[in-house]
Parts: structure tokens; sequence; C-alpha cells
């Protein structure tokens, strides 16, 4: 029997890294497109364990499926970790991706390059419908530019340039990203997990 699994979140271009990076695993992976009525979740807790699996056994609960979400976030620490778990409204409810990196740039505009170090962190949260959850972090290092540069990716991609490169995310194709990322670390050890269970 082939597994089932719903990609439990609203953003689009994490689906998209999602599924390239879970890409070869013997599981049929849906999104919230075949779920339509499923409810929107209130990201209020903590952390991004909190969030990650509140998303997830949402989901897994209203599809009946196991179901994957992810809660990342970029933390800066000239800014005390901010916006980490407000990472996508940090310039306010509903803010888009521009908003939120045009207000990073200003909060950090006296800040000077070797005090500009920041990390991605991803933790991909699995739930299954009885409730039962386990979770997986990743992060990556890095610093912020002080303009945005390049047009792959979301988010904060522009202005993130990860430890030892000279390019953003955002001037990155999706493998050299995907080398990389704080996603595909926290999903390399899902595709361990599945693994393990598929030997047993
Ligand atoms: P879901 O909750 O539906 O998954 P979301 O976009 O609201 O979608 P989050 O609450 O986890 O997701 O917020 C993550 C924010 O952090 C997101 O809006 C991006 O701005 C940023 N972010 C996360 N991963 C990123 C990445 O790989 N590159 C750039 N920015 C990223």
């Amino acid at each position: 029997m082939v597994m089932e699994l719903v990609i439990a979140t609203r953003n689009r271009k994490k689906v998209g890294e999602i599924r390239r990076i879970l890409e070869g695993i013997p599981v049929t992976l849906h999104t919230l497109d075949d779920f339509p009525g499923c409810p929107e979740v209130e990201e209020d807790e903590a952390t991004f364990e909190g969030n990650a699996i509140k998303k997830a056994r949402a989901v897994a609960g209203y599809s009946g499926k196991p179901s994957l979400a992810d809660d990342s976030g970029l933390e800066v620490d000239a800014l005390g970790g901010a916006p980490g778990v407000f990472s996508a409204r940090y310039a306010g409810e509903g803010a888009d991706d521009r908003k939120n990196l045009e207000k990073l740039l200003s909060e950090l505009r006296d800040v000077g390059k070797e005090k500009r170090e920041a990390r991605f962190i991803c933790v991909i949260a699995l739930a299954l419908p009885d409730g039962k959850v386990d979770t997986f972090r990743g992060s990556v290092a890095g610093r912020i530019g002080t303009e945005p540069r390049g047009e792959s990716g979301f988010g904060y991609d522009p202005v993130f340039y990860p430890e030892g490169h000279e390019r953003t995310f955002a001037e990155m194709s999706a493998d050299e990203k995907d080398a990389l990322s704080h996603r595909a670390i926290a999903l390399r050890e899902l595709r361990r997990y599945f693994a393990t269970l598929m030997n047993d």
C-alpha cells in the first residue's frame, strides 16, 4: 500500500520546495487544494515546533490522512532573534514578502556588515490522524545583505547570504538552495524517518 501525505501549507513556494526535496519517496503527495474546506489555523504558539504541530494536527484531523506542516522563519541576531516565529507577518497582518523585506532592511539600516548574522529555521511536523506527531528541525546560518538581490525563491531569500557564499538564496538555482537550506535539512531527516519505517 502506498502511503498518502498531505502537505499542510498555503504557501505555494513552500509546496514546490517540499515536493522537490521529497521526490522519489514512495508516498502520494496531496496539497490543501485537495481539501479546500480545511480551516485556517491561528499560528499563536511561541515556537516553530508549536506552530508546526498545530498546523499538521489540524490538517490530519480534517483530512483523515498523515499531514506534514512547515513552520519556518528568519532569526536575526542584531534584532534579538526577530522576526522569528513572526516572519510571515513582520510588517503587520496580511503583509507580503516585499513589505516584510523592506521592514527588515529598515530595522537593520544602522547595523554594520559584520553584525548582520542570521539564520533560517525550518520545523517540519508530521501528524497522524490519531494525533501522534513527530518534528524535524533544520537551520542554515548566514548574514543579511543591505539590498535585495536575485529573483528565485521567496520571502527573505533576496537578502540572505548563506555562510561561505557570496550570492543570496534568490540568486541561486533551486538545486543550489536545496543543497543548503533549512527546509532541505529538516526534510532529509524526515526522509530518513520514512526509510526506517519502511524497513521495519
Ligand atoms: P503556511 O503557514 O501556510 O505554511 P506561511 O508562508 O505563513 O505559510 P510560515 O508561517 O511558516 O509560513 O512563515 C514563514 C515565513 O518565513 C515566510 O513567510 C517567509 O517569509 C519566511 N521563510 C521561510 N522559509 C523561507 C525560505 O526558504 N526563504 C525565504 N523566506 C523564508
